[in-house]
């Protein structure tokens, strides 16, 4: 069979009078200029008698991996991606798609504009736009409310959730699956739409199941959206498929997505993309090859060390927890088993996946069942002493080349590794809470850390599905010191003249699900109290110290917990409570404070500069790598809004906006 190239992405051949077009742009065969010239040189060439239909597919293991987002900061060249899809959907002759793995943003849109979808068993389907602060511009949200009906269309395309082939057959989105010959299947389709009315989905009419579930499903979207943009409008296009002709629907789809495109919004949201992808790659571990590991032990399953051993456990490892007595080992197993139950409930995997890691799964009360482990991880109380003396006797257990891990938050990595006779086999993971739900994993290169430790470190977390970001030994490594910065600028503009909820308004309309104050209470006062306490003697006596959280803890107001902190809580309710205030103001007046109210945007601009004044000490020290490291840990780690990039984003693009 001859191959015909029609542009550097796009070639075909034909079989029995079909043109098979292959879409070839590594590494997700995305639709760049080359492809979308190829598509409509190959829809040119199949207007010849001799060609019965098409079929698409793509190389590799994506079908299309959506728009190329590398070129939305340029001017769109021609030909337009809507334009191509339009063509191709009123082609005179059966075109389908026979999709072979993922089909995302501008993939799913050429699957949705042909006349049938045939899809492996490992296809998915999905219209993510919104993740990257824009809307599906190729006819997305014309479409796929009138394949699949607007409520399906309003949930998939406002929350950008992809649904895999089985999914995608049941709600209509694609026509049949093909378990093994997926060529085959889609030539069947070509020729069982030969000679028949073709079913182009922009002529189909969109269903409307009921406004109640329409609406339901747009205000689940809405409430979840916090300040971004994106979500609101990509509901409004769906439901405009409702009212408006497929063309006018265009039209309005292309200008919003236009508009969007170059927003603050969908810059922020592409930078996290791209950071995310920047994060896993270390140039010190380029030559460095991961050990490979089979058996986790995890030291310590409370709340902490279970969610961890659930996370290996879903990653596929054998996994022995260690307890310090029998009962106490029972109480683990149970709190891991409890884990693995919610997981089923939330239909994660089924009964059948849940039993099959709890085989995996070992809960001991002795160390020396630790002897075979190749990674051994503690999540013991985070207390010096606790930690050296377990990695004193784990030194003793466990092989020459197994790796120890500590989970600590705060303390010395380097001084816990000293404990050990092989300090370059530690290493930190920085799990953060709960560990098999967040996604970050601080993973410190300890000063002694070996490299190829190191590489399995970051193997190990990325098997976990965790965004792995790397950074060396200083207190709080990035997520804490960042977060103590901004804490400690919080407090003293309180003592300046803001009032803790005003601080919190302002961060919380900024786009923080939770102001830092009310953060404060939920987690307990009494905690960030007791480490000031211990951190007292050695205070610098000059340096400014705001006591007026002690002063709360001191009259037992912990938070949450005793109902009463920064805020009162009657009937569970934070409420401004104005004996805080009094006390604010007494502190102050103490103080000789002369109290000055913050102007508008003051508090949100002092915020994020305290937040990148101490990024910026991170780089310096060498602590990060990237600022975009620092943006991901503080997007995933602390609640700050991703559609605002991150903290040295947002300081570079506010900066850049003052000028
Ligand atoms: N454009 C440009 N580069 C992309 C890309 C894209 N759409 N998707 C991935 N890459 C790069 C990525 O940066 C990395 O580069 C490499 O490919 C491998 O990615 C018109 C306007 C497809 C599921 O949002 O979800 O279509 O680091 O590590 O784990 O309405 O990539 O190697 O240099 O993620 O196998 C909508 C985004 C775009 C999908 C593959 N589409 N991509 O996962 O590989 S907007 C998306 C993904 C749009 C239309 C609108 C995933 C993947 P490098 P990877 P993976």
């Amino acid at each position: 069979m001859d191959t015909l190239t029609f542009s550097d992405s796009i070639s075909a051949t034909t079989r029995d009078g079909v043109l098979l077009v292959l879409i070839d742009n590594p590494p997700v065969n995305a639709t760049s200029l080359g492809v979308r010239t190829g598509l409509m040189a190959a829809l040119d060439y199949a207007t010849q008698d001799t060609v019965r239909g098409i079929v698409i597919t793509g190389a590799g293991k994506t079908f299309v991996g959506g728009a190329d987002i590398r070129e939305f900061g340029k001017p769109p060249e021609a030909p337009f991606l809507p334009d191509v899809y339009l063509r191709l959907e009123q082609f005179g002759k059966p075109v389908v798609a026979a999709v072979n793995g993922a089909a995302l943003g501008g993939g799913c849109e050429l699957a949705l504009a042909c006349h049938g979808r045939v899809a492996s068993p490992t296809a998915s389907f999905g219209l993510p736009e919104v993740k990257l602060g824009i809307v599906p511009g190729a006819g997305g949200t014309q479409r796929l409310p009138r394949l699949v009906g607007v409520t399906t269309a309003v949930e998939m395309i406002g929350t950008g959730r992809s649904v895999k082939a089985s999914e995608a057959l049941r709600v209509g989105l694609v026509d049949r699956i093909a378990p093994e010959e997926l060529t085959a299947e889609a030539i069947a389709l070509v020729e069982a739409l030969t000679g028949k009315d073709l079913r182009r989905t922009g002529e189909l009419v969109a269903t409307r199941i009921s406004d109640a579930d329409i609406d339901a499903a747009a205000a689940k979207i809405l409430a979840k959206a916090r300040g971004q943009t994106a979500p609101g409008e990509a509901v409004r296009l769906v439901k405009a498929a409702l009212t408006l002709p497929f063309a006018d629907g265009l039209v309005e789809e292309r200008r919003t997505f236009l508009r969007l495109r170059d927003s603050q919004e969908a810059a922020a949201l592409r930078h996290v993309f791209f950071a995310e992808r920047a994060a896993g790659k270390v140039e010190a571990l380029e030559k460095a090859t991961p050990r490979t590991i089979e058996c986790v032990g995890v030291v310590g399953t409370g709340l902490m060390g279970s969610g961890i051993a659930v996370s290996a456990l879903n990653a596929g490892y054998r996994v022995i927890g260690v307890e310090q007595s029998v009962e106490g080992a029972a109480k683990g197993r149970e709190r891991i088993a409890g884990l693995l139950d919610k997981a089923v409930q939330a239909g994660r995997f089924d009964a059948a996946g849940r039993d099959e890691r709890l085989r995996r799964l070992t809960v001991a009360s002795d160390l020396g069942a630790l002897h075979d482990a190749d990674l051994v991880i503690e999540a013991v109380f985070d207390d010096f002493d606790v930690k050296t003396d377990l990695f004193r006797r784990l030194d003793e257990v466990v092989q020459a080349d197994a790796i120890l891990a500590t989970n600590t938050s705060y303390l010395d990595p380097d001084a816990i590794a000293a404990a050990t006779r092989r300090p370059e086999r530690v290493v930190g993971l920085h799990f953060f809470s709960p560990a098999n739900i967040m996604r970050l994993v601080e993973v410190v290169n300890c000063t002694r850390t070996q490299s190829d430790v190191l590489a399995t470190a970051l193997a190990f977390a990325k098997r976990l599905g965790k965004l792995a970001i790397v950074c060396g030994v200083t207190e709080g490594f990035i997520g804490n010191r960042i977060f103590s910065a901004y804490r400690r600028e919080a407090e003293f503009m309180v003592e300046d003249g803001a009032l803790p909820h005003e601080v919190d308004q302002a961060m919380e309309a900024f786009g923080f699900p939770m102001g830092l104050f009310a953060v404060s209470d939920m987690a307990g006062l009494d905690i960030a109290w007791a480490r000031r306490k211990r951190q007292a003697a050695t205070r610098d006596p000059n340096a400014r110290y705001f006591e007026i959280a002690d002063r709360l803890c001191e009259a037992g107001r912990l938070g949450q917990k005793t109902g009463q902190g920064w805020y009162a809580y009657p009937d569970g309710k934070r409420t401004i409570d104005p004996d805080v205030t009094a006390l604010i103001v007494a502190e102050r007046a103490r103080k000789g404070i002369a109290p000055r109210s913050p102007v508008p945007g003051e508090i949100v601009k002092r915020l994020l500069t305290a937040m990148a004044d101490e990024g910026r000490s991170l780089l310096s020290e060498g602590i990060a790598a990237r600022a975009s490291d620092i943006d991901l840990v503080m997007i995933n780690g602390y609640g700050f809004p991703a559609h605002r990039g991150g903290p040295m984003f947002a300081a570079e693009t506010t900066n850049a906006a003052a000028v």
